[in-house]
C-alpha cells in the first residue's frame, strides 16, 4: 500500500452493494433522457421552429429540462459513485447500517422526483429550476425537493457512518484517497443545502400553502445562491475525483500527488460557500463591499482548480515520458486515445479550459454587467456542467456498471461511446458556442420566442437560435446514444473489470495528518461563512418593512 491508495483491487464488488449502486445510476440516465427529451423541444420551441400541442409551453419544458438534468441525473450519478467507491475502498463492502442508510436515502430522493416531475408536467410547478420567487408552484413541488435534499443527506449519513467505523478499526492508517474526497464532498453538500432546506421549509413552503402572504424575495435568493454555488462543485468535486483517482489507473500512469489532491479537495470545501454573491451581482439590496468581498473569495476558490489542472498535466505528462515521449507536447501522443474511459474525461478537461475562461468573466463584477441574464451564462453552464461533468461521469459509466455488476466493456461499446463523445462535443460546439455568441448581442436567457420575437436585435439573435436548435438536437441524438450505452453496458458479457483506483508516484510526500483534522476544516469554513454573509444578511431582514412589497427591489 502507498500513500492511503490500498483497496480490494480485484476482489468482486459487493453484490447488495451492486444494486444500491445500478439503482443510483438507473434512475440518473433515465433522468438524462426524460431532460433530454424536454431540452430538444425547448431548444426548438425557443428557436421559433416548432410550437407544441396541447398547451404545453416553453418554460413548463425548460423547467423539466433542467431540474431533470442538472438536479436529478447530477445527484443520483454522484451519490452512485460516491458509494461504490467508498464500498470498495473502506472494506471492500457498505456496513448493513450504512448500505440501509443508503436505500433509505435512494427511495426518499426518488419519491421526491417523482412528485415533483408529476407536479412539473401538470404545469403547476413551471418555475425553472432556480424557483425564484414569486414565482410560485404548487407547494408539493417544494415539498418534493425538501424530500430529495433530506434524502441525500441519508445518503452523506451512510457515507459518514462507513468512514468513521473504518477510522476507529484502522488507527493511524491515512484513509483512501476515494473515500476521504467523497468524505469532503458530502460534507460540502450538507453545510450548502442548509441554505435551501431553510428557503424551502421556512419560506416557500408556508407561502405556497398560503399560511403567509409574502416573503422576503432578497433572503430567498440570498439562500438559494448560498446553496447554488457550493451545488455546481457538489457536480464538480466528483468529476475530479475521477481524474484524480481513476484516470491516471486508466492510462498506467501514475498519481501525481495525493496530498495535492486532497489539499484541494480543501480548498472547494473551505472556499466554495461565501461566495453564493457572485450570482447576485446585479441585484441591488446588497451592499458593494460585500460582493466585492465574495468575488475574491471566488477568485480563491480557482485555485484548486488550477492545482488540479497543474496535477493532470503532470499525471499525463509522467506517463508519457515514463514511456519514452520526446519534446514539449510528446506525451501527448501517448495517451490511450482509443478508450473511451480516458477519452470522454479528457474532452471534459480540454472543454473546462474555456469554460472555466468563462466563469472568471462572470466573477468578474464589471463584466457581469455585461453577460448576465444573457444566453452568455447558459452557454458557461453547458460548457462546465453539460459538458466538462457529464462527459466525465459518461466516461466512467464504462467501468463503473462493469465494475460493479462483473461484466466487461467489449470493442463495440467502446467505440459507441467514443462516438457519443465526438456527437456530444459536436452538439455542444453549436449549441454553447452560439448561446456564448448570441448572449453578448444581448440576447436573454429564459425567454420565449413569442417574448423576444419582436425586439430590435431579434434579427441579430436568430442564426444563433437556430444553430443553438441544430446542437441541441444533435445532443439529443448524444442523450439517446448515452442511454442505448447504459442498456449494452447492463447487458454485457459476464467477466472482470477491475475498479479502476491509481496508486501514487513513488515521488510522491505522505499527505499531513492536519488534512483530515475535521473540526479544523469545518471550523475555518462556518468562520469564512459568517464573515462573508453575516452583515449583508442581517441587513436584508431588516430592511424589509413590514406591508412594503420585498419584491419590488428586484
Ligand atoms: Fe459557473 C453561473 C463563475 C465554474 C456552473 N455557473 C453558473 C451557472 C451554472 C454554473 C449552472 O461569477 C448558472 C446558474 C444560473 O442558472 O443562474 N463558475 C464561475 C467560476 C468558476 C465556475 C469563477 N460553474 C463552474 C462550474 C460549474 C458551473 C465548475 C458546474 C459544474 N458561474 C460563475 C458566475 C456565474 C456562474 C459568476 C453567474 C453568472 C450570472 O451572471 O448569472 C470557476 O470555478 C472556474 C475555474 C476553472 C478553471 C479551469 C481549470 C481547468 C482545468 C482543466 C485542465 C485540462 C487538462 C487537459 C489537464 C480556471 C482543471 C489539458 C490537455 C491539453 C492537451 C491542453
Ligand atoms: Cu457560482
Amino acid at each position: 500500500m502507498i500513500n492511503g491508495t490500498e483497496t480490494t483491487a480485484n476482489a468482486k464488488f459487493d453484490g447488495k452493494d451492486k444494486s444500491l449502486v445500478i439503482a443510483h445510476i438507473v434512475v440518473a440516465f433515465v433522468a438524462l433522457l426524460l431532460g433530454g427529451v424536454a431540452g430538444v423541444l425547448q431548444g426548438l420551441v425557443r428557436g421559433g421552429l416548432i410550437t407544441l400541442p396541447a398547451g404545453i409551453g416553453y418554460y413548463q419544458i425548460l423547467t423539466a429540462h433542467g431540474v431533470l438534468m442538472a438536479l436529478i441525473f447530477t445527484t443520483y450519478f454522484i451519490i452512485g459513485l460516491l458509494l461504490s467507491g467508498v464500498s470498495k475502498t473502506l472494506d471492500g463492502k457498505l456496513l448493513p447500517a450504512s448500505r440501509k442508510w443508503g436505500w433509505i436515502g435512494f427511495w426518499l430522493m426518488t419519491v421526491g422526483t417523482a412528485i415533483g416531475t408529476v407536479m412539473i408536467l401538470l404545469n403547476k410547478a413551471t418555475v425553472l429550476y432556480t424557483f425564484y420567487a414569486p414565482m410560485k408552484a404548487s407547494p408539493f413541488f417544494y415539498i418534493a425537493l425538501a424530500l430529495v435534499v433530506v434524502g441525500t443527506w441519508c445518503s452523506g449519513i451512510a457515507i459518514f457512518y462507513q468512514y468513521r467505523v473504518w477510522r476507529k478499526s484502522n488507527k493511524g492508517k491515512l484513509t483512501p484517497l476515494f473515500s476521504f474526497m467523497a468524505v469532503v464532498t458530502m460534507m460540502l453538500w450538507i453545510i450548502a443545502t442548509l441554505g435551501v432546506a431553510a428557503t424551502v421549509l421556512l419560506q416557500f413552503i408556508p407561502w405556497s400553502f398560503g399560511w403567509v402572504e409574502k416573503m422576503n424575495i432578497m433572503v430567498s435568493r440570498t439562500l438559494f445562491w448560498y446553496f447554488g454555488h457550493p451545488l455546481v462543485y457538489f457536480w464538480l468535486m466528483p468529476a475530479y475525483m475521477v481524474w484524480y483517482i481513476t484516470i491516471p489507473k486508466i492510462i498506467g500512469g501514475k498519481i501525481f500527488s495525493d496530498a495535492l489532491a486532497r489539499l484541494s479537495f480543501i480548498l472547494f470545501l473551505i472556499f466554495s460557500v461565501p461566495v453564493g454573491f457572485h450570482h447576485q451581482l446585479m441585484e441591488p439590496g446588497i451592499p458593494a463591499f460585500w460582493k466585492y468581498l465574495q468575488v475574491v473569495l471566488t477568485f480563491m476558490v480557482v485555485i484548486p482548480s488550477l492545482m488540479t489542472a497543474f496535477a493532470m498535466f503532470a499525471t499525463f505528462e509522467m506517463y508519457g515520458r515514463s514511456k519514452g515521449a520526446k519534446g514539449l507536447f510528446g506525451w501527448l501522443k501517448m495517451l490511450p486515445w482509443g478508450d473511451v474511459r480516458f477519452f470522454a474525461p479528457f474532452m471534459g478537461m480540454l472543454v473546462f479550459i474555456p469554460a472555466g475562461a468563462g466563469g472568471l468573466i462572470n466573477a468578474s463584477h464589471q463584466m457581469n454587467a455585461l453577460v448576465h441574464n444573457t444566453l452568455w451564462v447558459a452557454g458557461h453552464f453547458h460548457l462546465t456542467v453539460a459538458t466538462t461533468v457529464a462527459l466525465t461521469f459518461f466516461g466512467a459509466a464504462y467501468w463503473l456498471i462493469p465494475a460493479v455488476t462483473g461484466r466487461v466493456l467489449t470493442p463495440r461499446i467502446n467505440r459507441l461511446g467514443i462516438v457519443q463523445t465526438v456527437v456530444w462535443l459536436i452538439g455542444m460546439f453549436f449549441m454553447s458556442g452560439s448561446m456564448h455568441a448570441a448572449g453578448l448581442f444581448g440576447s436573454p436567457r429564459r425567454t420565449a420566442f413569442t417574448t423576444y420575437q419582436n425586439h430590435p436585435d431579434a434579427v441579430f439573435w436568430m442564426p444563433y437560435h437556430v444553430a443553438m436548435a441544430i446542437g441541441g438536437t444533435i445532443l439529443f441524438v448524444g442523450v439517446v446514444l448515452m442511454f442505448y450505452n447504459m442498456i449494452a453496458l447492463l447487458r454485457a458479457p459476464k467477466g472482470e473489470t477491475e475498479y479502476p483506483i491509481g496508486e501514487v508516484a513513488e515521488t510522491a510526500e505522505q499527505p499531513p495528518k492536519l488534512l483530515e483534522r475535521w473540526g479544523v476544516w469545518i471550523g475555518l469554513t462556518a468562520v469564512l461563512i459568517l464573515i462573508a454573509y453575516t452583515i449583508p444578511f442581517m441587513d436584508m431582514l431588516q430592511t424589509t418593512v413590514p406591508g412594503s412589497k420585498p419584491w419590488v427591489t428586484w
